[in-house]
């Protein structure tokens, strides 16, 4: 239930004025937050939804080389693109402000600064850092790039995007200058480090009160505290960037994640200037009962979770709020594969919204969102989500339903008689609706809430259908004018509905039933129109996409990306079906040393292995002889289905399954190993 008497701080995060909008990004931090925050307007609650763009740092300043332009005009060059590209997506920012603002950020970014370093949580250390002979200059975050020591993916100097690590430059393993290419090597500089490890037992025990968190939050979270905070640079030698505010430390500037999040005060205190109420920010930001809301990527967990909350917690003068909630999505895939920006393989928003309204790009969005896991995006499937559910169900109902009072009754709401069984029905169901749909988007579940609103046009359609009201026009008009007028009913409860999914449908639905200002969550299930009141010019709600349309986005998509065609199969994408954690534990998955490893005679395609799982061995049988030698398996720790049904294989007997990934179309089968020295017999879930 939405509190009516507390204060609603939602932000999503603020994305680096580097480069366009992706729809991954958008499917991320952006497109619920919108969704959650019209919601809550709706419901009457006290909220301001606030973003920004993210102007520092070495995000900026790397394309900024690229394009051989300032850091400063990069940021206004993506700042007022990225924040029109919003605006036509229908994102509803009360603010959207920059970290550039110097008046208002800069002072802030340092006062956080002052108090954390006065209070005795940030040290100063002379270090190596790594440092370009050719560039003559010290390579900070992404300017280097090499290998997670973590998880040994391609990684770049700041973090790791496989294992989601933050990570110092000097971590990474065969480091590369990503300006000239050489290697660098470390260098003597001085920097100031937060002191993390002094907020570990508060984080602790303040993560352990948010029972209400993802999973995937809390867990990483805890996990990364277990495994031991370290001291964290959050200065850079780099120009570009809030200067930091000692006189000992000129030429360096504030790391852009220290400052980034203080971008959601400084925006919010744009926000009360603009109105006029130059204090007003403070009843949101300087409140511990306003329930603060952050909407993320997954890659940003570590830095909302726990930096930013250690960094307000730290702060002296003032008690602010925390995190209450910290939505964090997983990730849009593409077409079966990872978007990727510099392979080009992304679909930019504004590009998106010339082709196709606004409407149905959130529609499918959130139709596919990735809450729970990684999901993928295919226009096939953006395709047939416009077609076969926005249009035909939601769009159909309110054609067919407003398109035959336009028609048949003058194009004024009809007079309603007694209302049937059925119409209770379905007018019960809509309010029942309603409230479910309140619940899983207070839950941040943005797809189920959409779901639950077609059903309820899902429902109208079938209402529709069963009450036949063309049959009754001439021998029984004052049913058939109940029908529509229970029809208008709904389609005003939908435009409440429907509003935080696709806003300007939901525009259109109150222009054509003549509602000036959006019905309220709570009383729009009960709406009923004025009988005679006439209705606005009923137009098509939803264009289908034909066919066509769809393959030239597929061909424009391959065509723009650096992959090599053949790496571009579309139509080949497996999607599998969601399974649950009992699920994933039914299999009996296990580590497992490979003892003995052979050819099996007169079958070319398998190896026989003896393992080890844990004080029991076994046989095992797999066809991977084709991209292994019998000897390079021996002594392996991999990873078994050890309760796999015993099989008999070309007469060989096999108890259990490796895992292992096929690259391509069996190009290349690559044998799943353990990371670390893990002992065989060990669960793996
Ligand atoms: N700019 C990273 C990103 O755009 C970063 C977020 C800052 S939120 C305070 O994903
Ligand atoms: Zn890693």
């Amino acid at each position: 239930m939405v509190e009516k008497n507390r204060k609603y701080l939602v932000t999503s995060a603020l994305p680096y004025a580097n480069g366009p909008l992706h729809i991954g990004q958008i499917a991320g931090a952006y497109l619920p937050a919108d969704i959650y925050v019209r919601y809550l307007r709706l419901a009457g609650a006290d909220v301001i939804y606030i973003c920004g763009s993210d102007e520092h740092g070495v995000p900026i300043t790397v394309v900024a080389e690229q394009e051989g332009m300032t850091p400063q005009e990069i940021a206004d060059k993506y700042h007022f693109a990225n924040k029109r590209a919003f605006e036509r997506f229908g994102m509803s920012f009360d603010n959207y402000s920059r970290t550039s603002l110097r008046e208002i950020h800069y002072p802030l970014a340092q006062q956080f600064f002052t108090e954390l370093n006065d209070a005795g949580y940030i040290i100063v250390k002379e270090s190596e850092q790594l440092y370009c002979h050719d560039c003559e200059r010290f390579l900070p975050d992404r300017y280097v790039s090499g290998k997670c020591p973590h998880c040994g993916a391609e990684a770049r100097g700041d973090q790791c995007d496989e294992c989601g690590r933050w990570l110092a430059a000097l971590e990474l393993e065969e480091p590369v200058c990503k300006v000239c290419g050489s290697t660098p090597e470390p260098r003597k500089t001085t920097h100031w480090y937060l002191e993390l490890p002094k907020f570990a037992d508060w984080l602790r025990e303040w993560i352990g009160t948010k029972a209400d968190w993802r999973d995937n939050v809390r867990r990483f979270c805890l996990g990364w505290i277990d495994e031991g905070l370290e001291d964290r640079a959050i200065t850079r030698d780099i120009t570009w960037g809030v200067p930091v505010p000692l006189p000992e430390a000129e030429g360096k500037v504030l790391y852009v994640w220290f400052d980034a999040p203080i971008g959601y005060i400084s925006s919010t205190i744009e926000w009360a200037e603009n109105l006029g109420e130059p204090d007003r920010w403070k009843d949101y930001w300087q409140n511990t009962e306003t329930k603060m809301v952050h909407f993320i990527g997954k890659d940003n967990i570590v830095f909302h979770a726990i930096v930013w909350p250690a960094m307000l917690h730290g702060q002296t003068s003032v008690e602010y709020v925390l995190p209450g909630q910290i939505p964090a999505n997983e990730f849009l895939n593409l077409e079966g594969r990872q978007m990727s920006t510099s392979n080009n393989w992304a679909v930019w928003l504004d590009e998106l919204l010339d082709d196709f309204p606004a409407d149905t790009v959130r529609y499918a969005l959130t139709a596919n969102a990735p809450e729970t896991r990684d999901s993928d995006f295919t226009f096939r499937d953006f395709g047939s989500r416009v077609n076969d559910e926005l249009a035909d169900i939601f769009g159909n109902f309110i054609n067919r339903s407003l398109g035959f009072i336009a028609r048949y009754l003058g194009n004024k709401v009809p007079e309603p008689g007694e209302l049937s069984a059925q119409d209770r029905e379905l007018l019960d169901y809509v309010s029942a609706q309603t409230a479910r749909v309140s619940e899983l988007i207070e839950n941040f579940e943005m797809k189920n809430a959409q779901l639950e609103v077609m059903n309820v046009a899902r429902a109208a359609n079938k209402y529709y259908n069963d009450e036949e009201p063309w049959a009754r026009r001439e021998d029984d008009p004052a049913r058939c004018g109940t029908i529509l007028n229970v029809c208008c009913r709904v389609v005003g409860a939908l435009s409440t509905a429907m509003e935080p999914f696709t806003p300007f449908a939901a525009g259109e639905l109150r222009r054509m039933l003549g509602i000036k200002e959006a019905l309220s969550w709570e009383e729009a299930p009960g709406y009923e129109p004025a009988a005679g009141a006439e209705l606005g010019e009923v137009k098509i709600l939803v264009q289908k996409i034909p066919d066509e349309e769809i393959d030239r986005q597929i061909e424009k998509l391959k065509a723009q990306s650096a992959l090599a065609d053949d790496d571009v199969k579309p139509e080949e994408v497996t999607t599998v079906s969601e399974v649950n954690f009992d699920d994933v534990t039914k299999l009996g998955l296990v580590t497992a040393k490979v003892l003995e490893c052979d050819k099996v005679e007169g079958a070319d395609k398998l190896l026989v292995m003896k393992i080890d799982i844990g004080g029991e061995e076994r046989q095992i049988v797999a066809g991977i002889a084709p991209w292994y030698q019998p000897e390079e398996l021996v002594g392996k720790v991999i990873v078994v289905v050890a309760n796999m049904v015993p099989a008999t294989i070309r007469g060989v007997d096999s108890r259990g399954m490796l895992l292992a990934a096929s690259v391509g179309d069996d190009e290349d089968v690559r044998v799943i190993t353990v990371d670390g020295d893990v002992p065989p017999g060990c669960k793996v879930t």
